[in-house]
């Protein structure tokens, strides 16, 4: 028997004899006739083993879940038509010909992955992630995951972005702060890249403008529904700017794009989430300090002034919602005292930098900024922060060359399916989510 066809491509096979390979999700016996629920990567339909096939049923009686099997069939409209009358593979069933196991599993598996809805707490569901993948609610998931990266890529690339990849092996930390996981380097110390920030910036002053889709390690203590201590990061840099409100230009761009991707082509995912497609309307910009007035005001919620937690992303996310209708929001001009030393300070006033944050749904997915480009304004922003200019030679080096007026972004892939779907928690949108607790599976 010839090639393999997917289980998607059986329609256009209706009548004909055709391979088919996958899973065994389901068996059912009725009478003499054995129907097996039988699935691959791209779909499911129905098997069904008529009583004048001894061989195959001598074969089949075996069968049960998750067997991975060959079948050679013939494909055939069910009796009963959906309503429309369009034919579907779901409307069509495969009279079994030829069967045979390819791998035969050793146990039953402990939770039924067949079912629509799981109903498993996030502890059962990543302990059972290898075999928890299958289900095909979860699977959307990463469908749309894959669909974000492809887009994100795309996007990039048609406006001049130059692809890079960066080292996560690094000999110091890059974004300061105690959050980074220090390894064993054959005799030295070595540090897990928290963000490429300093290679994507020399990249820069080579390419203009570079992107990367990279992992990021946070050695975050803390347990959130946000946090992870492995995540995908998608990174921009870009040169010739005149202000920060071009990076943000371009990332709003980029993620309307996005946008209009998922929703033609992940209809489907998002319809297992019951998720809606964020509007597509210009961005509102809000300055922290705004924010912070806004809590006060709206919400009755008092901030240290200087930032706004966890709880103030979701109000201002709410507020933006129902004032400007938009599912995002940027919030600018954070204060110097919290934001990294290679920030831009405002002109007008130092004490504030030109950087953004950008909320979807009321959680940071975002964050960027206008970076310091001059070689004595960065040493002197490197000493403010109590760091040694020498420990940053290497850096350094891309500003006392030249580089040109610059900024971008670290956008987090992961974060954005979240807010997407709905999810309770992040690690729902990590195929293998590395916590304070978690390093299997
Ligand atoms: P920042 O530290 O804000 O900025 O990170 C950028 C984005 O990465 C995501 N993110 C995370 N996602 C999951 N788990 C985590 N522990 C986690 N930490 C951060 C968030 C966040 O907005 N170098 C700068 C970016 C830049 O200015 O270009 C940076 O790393 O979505």
């Amino acid at each position: 028997m010839g090639k393999r066809i997917l289980i998607s491509e059986t329609p256009q096979y209706v009548g004909e004899v055709v391979k088919l390979s996958g899973w065994v999700s389901l068996r059912r016996d009725h009478g003499k006739l054995i129907f097996f629920e039988f699935c691959d990567r791209s779909e499911k339909v129905q098997l069904v083993i008529l009583p004048d096939k001894p061989e195959v049923i001598s074969i089949a009686k075996d069968i049960r879940s998750e067997y991975v099997i060959d079948v050679i069939g013939l494909v055939k409209e069910r009796p009963r038509k959906n309503e429309s009358g369009h034919i579907v593979a779901d409307n069509l069933e495969i009279e079994v010909m030829e069967l045979s196991i390819i791998s035969r599993p050793v146990g039953e598996l402990p939770i039924d992955v067949s079912q629509s809805e799981l109903h498993l707490n996030l502890e059962t569901l990543l302990n059972n992630r290898t075999f928890v993948l299958r289900n095909k609610k979860i699977r959307a998931i990463f469908s749309l995951y894959s669909l974000l990266l492809e887009t994100y890529a795309k996007a990039c690339r048609t406006r001049g972005f130059l692809e890079i990849k960066t080292p996560k092996i690094l000999s110091a930390a890059t974004e300061g702060g105690a959050n980074f996981f220090k390894i064993k380097y054959f005799d030295r110390e070595a540090y897990l890249a928290q963000s490429p920030q300093f290679y994507k910036q020399a990249a820069m002053s080579a390419f203009e403008r570079v992107f990367e889709i990279g992992t990021v390690f946070r050695a975050e203590p803390h347990f959130t529904t946000r946090h992870v201590n492995e995540y995908t990061g998608l990174d921009a840099e870009m040169g010739f700017i005149n202000s920060v409100d071009d990076v943000m230009m371009e990332l709003e761009g980029i993620i309307m794009e996005i946008v209009r991707e998922i929703d033609a082509r992940g209809k489907n995912e998002l319809e297992f989430y019951g998720a809606s497609i964020p509007k597509e309307i210009a961005i509102p910009k809000i300055r922290l300090s705004e924010a912070v007035e806004i809590l006060k005001k709206e919400y009755n919620k008092e901030t240290d002034g200087e930032d706004i937690d966890s709880e103030g992303e979701k109000m201002i996310g709410e507020y933006v919602l129902k004032t400007y209708g938009s599912d995002f929001v940027f919030l600018t001009h954070y204060p110097a005292a919290i934001r990294p030393f290679y920030s831009m300070p405002s002109k007008d006033n130092p004490e504030y930098t030109e950087t953004f944050d950008l909320l979807f749904r009321g959680i940071e997915i975002a964050s960027g900024g206008q970076r310091i480009h001059e070689y004595e304004m960065l040493i002197d922003s490197i000493r403010r922060k109590g760091l040694d200019p020498e420990q940053f030679k290497d850096y350094l080096d891309i500003f006392k060359y030249g580089a040109p007026p610059h900024g971008g972004w670290g956008l987090g892939s992961e974060r954005i399916i979240q807010k997407l779907l709905g999810l309770g928690s992040i690690k729902e949108a990590v195929l293998f989510p590395r916590d304070v607790k978690r390093l299997t599976p």
